[in-house]
Order: structure tokens, then C-alpha cells, then sequence
């Protein structure tokens, strides 16, 4: 891997994924964005991950798809998909995923950042859709996962000005779960990942499923959904073994199983 580190053990079962371009502030480069998709794919079925964190350093998450390997391309290009094929990958992932961000999250950074579930965000986090000041738009759900989470009109200011908003604003707008000093945004998220990934693997994964179809779908579907999610859990030895710690006042040991 050039352009990520990754550390499977971070803490118990979280890994962490480290963006590692930082001379061009984590522009997303196609080899980037391969080794990520790989990365999480593996990941993805790795019993021994149960929590994935996205981080960059503390300048830039990402400043966006890499501007340099774009600006030649034609519409074939990009239709053909060489340089955009392993967007859809992200919000693949079935395990809970954590964003961790400092400093630049712009363009598809942004976006990459919106593709996680939660993001834990520094002080000195700035997200923005810049896109329309190099001629273009969102591609990869700033559309889309920006307008849901902060509503028609702030996306529209952000979107068509490309303005960024600082970690404040993007708390106020939902965008981010919360703000720490940049001395610790990185332990801030990986306590959230170690806390989620002390529960059942099986339970996280469904209810992660649960809250997002309910971005697809009508409430009633949407509930239906949740209910077989609830009651296939039954099969689990986990729900077991979590019911019984609880009555025999213990904390409970999940295996996924
Ligand atoms: N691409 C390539 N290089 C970049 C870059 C980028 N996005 N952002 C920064 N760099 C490079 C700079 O060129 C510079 O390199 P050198 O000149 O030193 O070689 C180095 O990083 C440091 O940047 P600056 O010198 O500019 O640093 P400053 O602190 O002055 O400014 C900045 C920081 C973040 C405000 C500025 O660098 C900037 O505005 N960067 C561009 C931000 C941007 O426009 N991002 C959006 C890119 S378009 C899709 C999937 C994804 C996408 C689209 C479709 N599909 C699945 C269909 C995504 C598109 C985009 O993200």
C-alpha cells in the first residue's frame, strides 16, 4: 500500500485506515482510492475487525478526487468507471465505519467523510463541495447525503458557492457527531469505535442495515425491515449471551456467533 496505512489492530477489534498523500493533502488519486476499496473489502470480512475508523492527518482528511488525474479526462473516461468504480464500495461496507477529521474535508474528501456512518471532528475541520468552482459538481453524494443531513437550502449555499463551513457550522447542520481539540479527535473516535465494538458484531451490522434503509424507504417498509432485522437476532448465541449477562448482572462476551 503507497497511499493508506492500515492497522488492524488499533485497539481490540478496530482498525484504523490512515490516507497517507500528505504533500497533496490526501487528494484521492485512483491508486489511493483502489488500495481504500481493497482495504475495506477485506476488512469487511475480517472476524476480527468489528469497527473501521477513516482517518487523514491533522491538515487534511482529503481535499477532494485529485484534481491533476482528472483534468484531462473525457465523459468515456469517467463512465467507464477506471477512475470512480470503487466509490460505491464505501458505503458498502456492512461494519460500522468512523470518519476522523481534521482539517480538509472537501470535494470527494467530503463526501468520503458523508460515506461513513459517524464523524468525530477536530477543532479545525472544514468541509466543503468546491466542485463548482473547477467548472463541475458533486459526484460521489454531495448532492445527495449533504441535502439529507442539512436540508435543501444550506446544501444548495454549499453546493453552488463551494464555500466551506468550519466544524461548528457542520455540527449545527448534523453533519458531524461532535467537536474535540485536535489533540485528541483521534482517541475521541476510537473510544466511540472501541464502545460500539464491544457489542454483538451480528446486532451492530443489522442495526447499521436498519437506520440506513430508513434513507430508501417509506416508514412502514422501513419498520417491516427492522423487524425482521430484530427477529433474526434471536438465532444469535450473542443475544443470549447478552440477555443472560444481563439477569446474571456480568458484562456480556459477544463472538459474533
Ligand atoms: N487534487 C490534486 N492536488 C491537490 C488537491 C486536489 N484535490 N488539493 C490540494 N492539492 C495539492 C496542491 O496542488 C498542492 O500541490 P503542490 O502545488 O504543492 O504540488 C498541495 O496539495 C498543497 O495544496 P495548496 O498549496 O493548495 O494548499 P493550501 O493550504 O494553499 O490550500 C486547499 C488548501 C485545500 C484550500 C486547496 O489545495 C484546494 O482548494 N484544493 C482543491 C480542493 C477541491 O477543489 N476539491 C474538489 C476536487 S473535485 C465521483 C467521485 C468523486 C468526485 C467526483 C465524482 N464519482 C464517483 C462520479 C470528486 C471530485 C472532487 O473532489
Amino acid at each position: 500500500m503507497d497511499f493508506i496505512k492500515v492497522t488492524k489492530d488499533h485497539a481490540p477489534y478496530v482498525a484504523l485506515i490512515e490516507l497517507n498523500r500528505p504533500k497533496e493533502l490526501n487528494a484521492l488519486n485512483i491508486q489511493l482510492m483502489s488500495e481504500l476499496g481493497e482495504t475495506l473489502k477485506a476488512l469487511d470480512t475480517d472476524d476480527e475487525v468489528r469497527v473501521i475508523i477513516l482517518t487523514g492527518n491533522e491538515k487534511a482528511f482529503a481535499a477532494g478526487a485529485d484534481i491533476r488525474q482528472m483534468a484531462g479526462k473525457g465523459t468515456i473516461d469517467m463512465l467507464q468507471g477506471e477512475l470512480f468504480g470503487i466509490w460505491t464500495q464505501i458505503s458498502k461496507t456492512s461494519k460500522p465505519t468512523i470518519a476522523a477529521v481534521s482539517g480538509f474535508a472537501l470535494g470527494g474528501g467530503c463526501e468520503l467523510a458523508m460515506s461513513c456512518d459517524m464523524i468525530i471532528a477536530s477543532e479545525s475541520a472544514q468541509f466543503g463541495q468546491p466542485e463548482i468552482k473547477i467548472g463541475v459538481m458533486p459526484g460521489a453524494g454531495g448532492t445527495q447525503r449533504l441535502t439529507r443531513a442539512v436540508g435543501k437550502a444550506k446544501a444548495m449555499e454549499m453546493v453552488l458557492t463551494g464555500k466551506f463551513i468550519d466544524a461548528e457550522e457542520a455540527l449545527r447542520y448534523r453533519i458531524i457527531n461532535r467537536i474535540v481539540p485536535v489533540e485528541v479527535y483521534m482517541q475521541e473516535a476510537t473510544k466511540l469505535a472501541s464502545e460500539i465494538a464491544a457489542m454483538s458484531p451480528l446486532a451492530t451490522q443489522l442495526a447499521k442495515e436498519s437506520v440506513n434503509r430508513a434513507f430508501e424507504v417509506s416508514l412502514e417498509e422501513g419498520l417491516y425491515f427492522e423487524r425482521k432485522n430484530y427477529y433474526m437476532l434471536y438465532s444469535s448465541e450473542d443475544q443470549k449471551e447478552g440477555m443472560n449477562a444481563f439477569l446474571e448482572k456480568r458484562k456480556p462476551d459477544f463472538k459474533g456467533k
